[in-house]
């Protein structure tokens, strides 16, 4: 069983459905200028109407509740409540926000609000971006507007969504908004100025939060799944999730360490030399700021076993490996072992802030939408995530990604992760079978997953969890 009280939710973020690009003030984004661009998205396609959940909010919330969702995930659309960024407020994006989460609590949902899910509005960007200097302190100055509207309902936040994507894509490879390819310590600039806003927001939400709040963020999770339960092999498992193996982003600690731990870690340091961010006095106490979770959006994992001197070796899938429709490979073992490598390394518990697939859904000649698939690949994952709890991982919510079908970034709308059939030209919304099932997890807190699999409890000492570092969760009086 999963603990009482357990948070089951589903997510989404604001330019992934909300459309209404150009509705009642609201200001462009990052995004809105790289969907024009020639070929950046397929198809050509934009967010301008996504899921026109801006005008549809209220029969989406309706949705929410007959699913039985406990708690939603939205991100809030920074150039629709400051349309320049920073200065003045524009009072229709507010009150959207403001209705949304009226609306989700009169319908018994726990509304979590993600502050930053990468639309950075334009004008900023036209500043120079998350290049600007002064970019942290635009951050907190939206985030404190937000807290100040909000914070009498909202207790849930999460700052910045995978600092890891938005800056390797969105400044690296340019496949993401703003489609820039900078040099590395450009791009490493950028993270240590999203890391700052990210410290500053934080601190901005504990000083002005009406209400007791809750503050985590939500970078995605790179996980090493041993593939056996041996002590070398959970070692070099734990080591591959642990380390920085490339000058990219695609790992935990560079972002993670410097959240929880209030350092970046050796081993990028060496890998970055020069490249590696001018760290000012102050800066690291600003980034370490208490947290009350460690979200974390995990998907897929990278199956590892030990070399011959314990390090980390990856080992091939076979032929004929299971795949989402996005490509991605299926490893249930990830919500097993993600959940707890870094429970152990930060001492936070772990809310999984995103987890799911995207399939290649349709409407059936019966009117309905059919994903077995996407069933069978929740049931495994959540039994993993179970069966981490039950060996000591603290772990108090799941949030499925997406409530919706959505735009799917660069890939359009191709890639349908919704538990909701999302009919794009129609905008009418039919929930999968997977989302009736999911009602069903929700309702028996995971009952109906069924048994949790015939692995041995804490089998090996290797198997135990310890928490290794970290900082303690914060409890402060209500
Ligand atoms: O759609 C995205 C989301 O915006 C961030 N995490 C991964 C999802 C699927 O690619």
């Amino acid at each position: 069983m999963f603990p009482k009280g357990f948070v089951w939710g589903a997510a989404t973020s604001a330019y992934q459905i909300e459309g209404g690009a150009r509705a009642d003030g609201r200001g462009a984004s990052v995004w809105d200028q790289f969907c024009t661009a020639e070929g950046a998205i397929k198809g050509g396609e934009a967010g301008d109407t996504a899921c026109d959940h801006y005008r549809r909010y209220e029969s989406d919330v309706g949705l929410m509740k007959s699913m039985g969702l406990k708690a939603y995930r939205f991100s809030i659309s920074w150039p629709r409540v400051m349309p320049e960024g920073t200065g003045a407020v524009n009072p229709e994006g507010m009150s959207f926000y403001d209705r949304l989460v009226d609306r989700l609590l009169e319908a018994g949902i726990e509304p979590w609000a993600t502050l930053f899910h990468w639309d950075l509005p334009l004008e900023l960007h036209r500043r120079g971006g998350w290049l600007n200097p002064d970019s942290p302190r635009w951050f907190e100055e939206y985030a404190g507007r937000m807290v100040d509207l909000l914070s009498d309902r909202v207790t849930h936040w999460m700052t910045i969504n995978e600092p890891q994507i938005f800056v390797g894509l969105g400044y690296g490879t340019g496949v993401h908004a703003p489609g820039q390819k900078l040099v590395f310590a450009e791009q490493l600039l950028i993270g240590h100025r999203s890391l700052l806003a990210h410290g500053r927001a934080v601190r901005v939400i504990r000083a002005r939060a009406k209400r007791l709040a809750q503050v985590g963020w939500a970078p995605v999770g790179r996980v090493g799944i041993p593939i056996t339960d041996s002590r070398a092999d959970v070692e070099a498992a734990r080591r591959r999730s642990m380390e920085i193996d490339a000058k990219a982003f695609w790992n935990n600690t560079w972002f993670g360490d410097a959240v929880c731990l209030g350092r970046y870690p050796e081993d990028g340091l060496r890998l970055f030399g020069a490249d590696a961010p001018r760290v000012a006095s102050g800066d690291m106490e600003t980034i370490r700021q208490p947290l009350d979770y460690y979200g974390v959006n995990i998907y897929s994992g990278e199956p590892v076993r030990a070399g011959d001197n314990g390090e980390p070796v990856g080992v091939p899938r076979g032929a004929g490996y299971p795949q989402t429709a996005f490509g991605w490979t299926v490893e249930p073992e990830s919500l097993y072992w993600g959940p707890r490598f870094l429970y152990e390394r930060y001492g936070l518990p772990i809310v999984i802030t995103e987890n799911g697939l995207s399939c290649f859904d349709l409407v059936g000649t019966d009117g309905k939408v059919h994903d077995p698939a996407r069933i069978d690949f929740l049931t495994r994952y959540l039994r993993s995530l179970r069966r981490a709890v039950r060996d000591g991982a603290k772990v108090t919510g799941y949030f499925q990604w997406s409530l919706l079908d959505n735009f799917e970034w660069a890939e359009g709308y191709r890639q349908r992760f919704g538990l909701i059939f999302v009919d794009f030209a129609t905008q009418e919304r039919i929930p999968k079978d997977s989302a009736a099932w999911y009602s069903e997890v929700i309702r028996t807190n995971g009952g109906v997953l069924g048994p949790i699999d015939d692995r041995p409890e804490s089998g090996t000492e290797a198997l135990r969890v310890t928490v290794v570092s970290g900082t303690k969760p914060t409890t402060r009086p209500a």
